[in-house]
């Protein structure tokens, strides 16, 4: 089987990890550049990126968004995506603030659901003036598909203009509150996809690795970083970014897919 070059995307931080869970984690604005920069070295052509503010907390502030980006492209060219999910319960403007910027991607999760013992709140009205923004500024969405019924929306979203004809589609699988990060839940949601339609899966946690290696085998891409697994293997801290893309690369070019550089993933989902 011919599959396209493997697109790794590396979410280097999120906003619900503290260096109290892992003190590997990069959260100052240095730190999550360098980590970033890392990862591309070994691999990575998407960076899926959140910032933290001087006491390490997450924020959505566009000058930090900015510091960090500019740092990075100084060394390497990924693809950077911002996210718009910010933290469990950052209010929706603030959410939006870093998409002035102008970034190639940005993340829009379609649903509102438990998050662990919090609400991550993607209602309507918020997937709206997320995806209106998206809009005014040229970015490319990334649908974070938690759960069926959000991919069940996508069709609805797409009549009511709330989402643009092109689109990169990553299955966050796993989440407390979301839809598990078994294999059969994958198969069954990549299934529904358009022919031709990109798709990535990031595993929460233990999920991470065995779904990314059924991704590679099923044609798919996969997202791998500390924002969503800390762990390299059972009870042992991920001491990078890097070390986790590295893995999967390496597993990748074993199996015959080569993994693709940033501008093999530009040309690839149509940036
Ligand atoms: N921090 C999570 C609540 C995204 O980046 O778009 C949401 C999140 C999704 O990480
Ligand atoms: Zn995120």
């Amino acid at each position: 089987m011919e599959f396209d070059p493997l697109v790794i995307t590396c979410a280097v931080t999120g906003a619900e990890l503290t260096k109290k869970e892992t003190p590997y984690l990069p959260v100052t604005p240095d730190e999550i550049a360098l980590s970033a920069i890392g990862a591309v070295s070994e691999g990575a052509s998407i960076i899926h990126l959140h910032v933290r503010d001087e006491k390490g907390l997450p924020t959505q502030r566009a000058e930090i968004f900015k510091e960090v980006t500019d740092n990075i492209k100084k060394h390497c060219n990924p693809i950077i995506q911002f996210s718009t999910g910010g933290a469990v319960g950052t209010p929706v403007d603030e959410r939006i603030a870093p998409l002035s910027l102008q970034p190639e991607m940005a993340s829009l999760s379609l649903g509102t659901m438990n998050f662990g013992e919090e609400i991550f709140e993607n209602s309507e009205a918020t997937i709206r003036t997320i995806s209106e923004t998206l809009k005014k500024n040229g970015v490319m969405p990334e649908l974070e598909i938690f759960d069926y019924g959000m991919l069940d929306s996508v069709p609805r979203l797409i009549k009511k203009g709330y989402i643009p004809k092109k689109f990169h589609v990553d299955f966050v699988l796993g989440v407390p509150g979301g839809m598990n990060g078994g294999i059969e839940e994958l198969v069954t949601l990549a299934r529904r996809l358009s022919p031709g339609q990109s798709w990535s899966v990031a595993g929460i946690g233990r999920f991470q690795l065995p779904l990314a290696l059924h991704a590679l085998c099923m044609g798919g891409h996969v997202r791998v970083g500390l924002e969503d697994n800390m762990y390299y293997s059972k009870g042992v801290l991920a001491k990078s970014n890097a070390s986790l893309v590295r893995r999967i690369g390496k597993i990748a070019k074993e199996f015959g897919r080569p993994v693709a550089s940033p501008d093999e993933t530009r040309t690839l989902l149509g940036l």
